[in-house]
């Protein structure tokens, strides 16, 4: 319980509304305590009032005041002096640095075209502001290369966008009335903890709770059952659990009659595909999916979670494409409490143009690199640099070498660590350390990716800045005001943008805006009906406005599907047209044809991280301890491990020392990291990111973090001479 929440009537203490930035679905909002005597934040905690958030933050952002003051904040901006990744860094005044980054900005447009500037930025801070707000515009203007942002989602949110058209699902509130919920692919308890007082609720009232995961997590831990699944398999399963509804006549005739295309077809595909099938895939028994297809289609209403866990495999998008075909079969959509959710980002319908303003790429369409690809667009081998363009469906392909465009000279980061969460990481770093690539990072901390840096600029915390948080678990927009001052000479990203924009010359008056006429503007100018009730000066008074949709939120109760035959798409000629199977089908994972004596790696988040945020709070890393690797005593006896040893995980992109728990809650032939480690606070500097790879997932250009084949091996023994492992490979 916070110190100051029962004593908020203090004369000297003023509370300040926000809301929390961070890249999870529950978007939570707070209530700052701040002295007003001394303006320091004394403490935080959940707005009481918040549907969702319910006056609880979880245990790493009840720790946001450790982090906002911790003593190795960045407060000046900073320029190196040693070499590339030694992090020697000496202050500069924000002057210096923003004349010499604009000089130098300058120089490698005039001599090799604004294309080889690229940003690199992801969900540091969910803000729209602070996020891409000014960014945007700044890169609009300059012509650079795009960045395809699909580090964590891309796959599964096209396999959603092809079934159900958008990404809109249940509302986390209902799921308090579900009866049955699938926990498919998701941790709940650790990456979206405010969902489960519903499912509590529901359990009160009867509901059962069944977790879909290779990996005994925490909640799987928490549920009534725990169905351990292969990695990347679940697309078998979910066509197996339609071949048994529909075989078995349990699916909703009238549902699917009126509201889904396709069904011919799709009784015809699941034909093939008898719970025996999917067994040999999957590793669950026939028997036991017949039971889950049975309970799933006649226990009303029945909800599913999924995540972005599962959709991080070579078929991810067609895993979540398949399973987002249940609710639909089943009627499942038409309860209170019964349906899929993946996003509810879908519902936010804005208008990002008064924002972004894309017309200040007067008509420019620079090329757009894939994020995953870092490594490769970091190459000056044209090959290479080609390949990383963003080729998101079968029918695109990368250009020819010599029309990949310009080598990237210069790389503006900002609310990204790439150095520790890009895959391939041993080509990732080569390319950050290459010496004719100028390198910004607008950053908290001297996180692995500022060693790198040619300038490190300190940027704010939301405790220090305006901004707006779109949520993609519910549908509360959330208004964050400022607390307290910057931290000594930090910025917050929008001023930092704004400054390198006046210094290249960038006269237009979006430029000059200041951070409260911007979100003002962008609030007031959205015309979508969902609007309707947010008003800049309800999110004044309240600091979070629902989206204006009905209560209880139905989506799809009358069909209304926002594809383009307005119907759940069993079959979809879209995905015809960009080169897919149009039919529910299983991709399997690339990992499926691992070599012998490789465990699968999966290296979904810790506990008490968030991403590599919160790594470097020292007490949130206690409770982690160190990096870890979990392994089943099978497999750990098999390879002459012992439980608190160090080991060797590796493969052909890399290696990476961890210490294993040997335990049984894991399925056999898998091994789970949990994530996301800094580099230079794992031993010999390297983390998981080590052994995953650069390839795509089968929709949206999304990451395959998840379909990774490694060999484990005691740490001890001699290592294997690299000629070996290529051999064995
Ligand atoms: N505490 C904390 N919360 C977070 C984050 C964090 O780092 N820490 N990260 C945030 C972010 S960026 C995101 S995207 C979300 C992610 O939210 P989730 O998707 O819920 O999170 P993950 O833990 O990545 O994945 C969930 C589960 O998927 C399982 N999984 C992996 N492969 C498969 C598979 O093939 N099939 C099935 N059925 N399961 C599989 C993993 O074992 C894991 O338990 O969480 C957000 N919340
Ligand atoms: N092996 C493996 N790799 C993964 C994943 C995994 O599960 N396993 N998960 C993937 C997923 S789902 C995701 S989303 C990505 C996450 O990758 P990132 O989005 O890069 O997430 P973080 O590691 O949290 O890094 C965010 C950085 O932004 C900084 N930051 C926060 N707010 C601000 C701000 O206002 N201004 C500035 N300038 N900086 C700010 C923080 O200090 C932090 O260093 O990682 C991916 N990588
Ligand atoms: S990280 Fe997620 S659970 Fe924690 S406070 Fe932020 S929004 Fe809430
Ligand atoms: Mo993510």
């Amino acid at each position: 319980m916070s110190r100051l929440k029962h004593d908020a009537g203090l004369p000297h203490v003023t509370i300040v509304t926000g809301t929390c930035p961070h890249d999870c679905p529950d978007t939570c909002a707070w209530q700052v305590a701040v002295d007003r005597r001394t303006g320091r934040a004394v403490d935080i905690w959940g707005h009481p009032e918040h549907p969702i958030t319910r006056g609880r933050l979880c245990g790493k952002v009840d720790r946001y005041l450790e982090r906002v003051y911790h003593p190795d904040r960045l407060t000046v901006p900073l320029k190196r002096v040693g070499p590339k990744g030694s992090g020697q860094f000496v202050p500069v005044t924000w002057e210096h640095a923003v004349a010499e980054i604009a000089a130098r900005l300058a120089d490698i447009i005039g001599t090799h075209g604004p294309e080889a500037v690229l940003p690199y930025s992801y969900a540091g801070t969910m803000g729209l502001l602070q996020g891409e707000g000014m960014a945007q515009r700044f890169f609009n203007r300059m012509g650079a290369s795009r960045l395809a942002r699909t580090i964590c989602s891309a796959a599964g949110f096209q396999g959603y966008k092809y079934t159900l058209g958008a990404a809109v699902g249940m509302e986390m509130e209902s799921f308090a009335r579900a009866r049955l919920i699938l926990l498919w692919g998701t941790n709940t308890l650790t990456s979206n903890l405010h969902l489960w007082p519903f499912i509590q609720e529901a359990r009160r009232q009867g509901a059962r709770v069944i977790a879909i995961d290779p990996v005994r997590t925490r909640t799987a831990r928490a549920a009534d059952e725990w169905v351990p699944v292969r990695p990347g398999t679940d697309g078998a399963l979910a066509l197996a659990m339609m071949h048994v509804i529909v075989e078995e006549g349990l699916y909703d005739a009238e549902y699917v009659e009126r509201f889904t295309v396709g069904f011919e077809q799709l009784r015809e595909r699941v034909r093939a595909w008898p719970p025996e099938r999917a067994e040999a895939i999957t590793g669950v028994s026939a028997g036991r999916i017949r039971r889950l297809a049975r309970e799933y289609a006649t226990v009303q209403p029945a909800a599913i979670r999924i995540n972005y866990g599962l959709q991080r495999h070579a078929g991810g998008g067609m895993a979540v494409r398949t399973i987002a075909c249940l609710p639909a079969l089943v009627g499942a959509w038409r309860h209170e409490g019964g349906g899929l959710q993946l996003s509810t980002s879908g519902a936010f319908a804005f208008d990002f143009r008064p924002l972004y303003r894309p017309d200040l790429l007067g008509g420019r369409l620079p090329r757009t690199l894939n994020m995953i690809r870092l490594g490769d667009a970091l190459s000056l081998d044209p090959a290479r640099l080609a390949r990383a363009h963003y080729c998101p469906r079968p029918v695109d392909s990368p250009p020819p070498p010599d029309e990949a465009g310009p080598p990237v000279k210069a790389l503006i980061v900002y609310n990204s660590n790439p150095a520790a969460v890009a895959p391939d990481q041993r080509a990732v770093i080569e390319g950050l350390s290459r010496d004719d690539l100028f390198t910004v990072v607008l950053e908290h901390f001297q996180t692995d990716t500022a060693d790198y840096a040619d300038y490190v600029l300190p940027a704010t915390t939301q405790l220090e800045h305006w901004d707006l948080v779109k949520p993609y678990g519910h549908y509360y927009l959330g208004l964050n005001r400022p607390a307290i001052a910057p931290l000594g000479e930090a910025l917050p990203n929008s001023e930092i943008f704004r400054r390198l924009a006046a210094a290249l010359g960038f006269d237009d008056p979006c430029f000059q805006e200041d951070d409260v006429t911007i979100l003002r503007t962008f609030v007031e100018a959205q015309t979508h009906p969902v609007f309707r009730t947010v008003t800049w000066e309800k999110l004044l008074e309240q600091g979070f406005v629902r989206l204006d949709l009905p209560t209880p939120y139905l989506p799809f109760a009358e069909g209304r599907f926002p594809t383009p035959s307005d119907k759940c798409e069993f079959y979809s000629e879209s995905m015809a047209r960009d080169g897919y199977d149009p039919l529910p089908t299983w991709t399997p994972p690339a990992g499926a044809a691992g070599s012998g004596g490789t465990l699968w790696c999966i290296s979904s988040p810790a506990h008490s991280f968030l991403n590599t945020t919160f790594v470097n709070v020292e007490r949130l890393r206690r409770r982690e301890g160190e990096p870890t690797i979990h392994i089943h005593p099978e497999d750990a006896r098999a390879r002459g491990i012992v439980h608190g040893q160090r080991v060797r995980v590796w493969n052909e992109q890399g290696d990476v020392i961890l210490r294993a728990v040997v335990t049984e809650e894991i399925a056999p032939g898998v091994v789970w990291a949990p994530s996301i480690w800094w580099n230079k606070l794992s031993p010999e500097g390297r983390n998981i990111n080590q052994v995953t790879s650069q390839k795509e997932a089968d929709m949206g250009g999304g990451a395959r973090f998840y379909d990774v084949r490694v060999w484990v091996e005691p740490a001890s023994a001699s290592p294997v001479a690299e000629g070996e492992r290529a051999a064995a490979l």
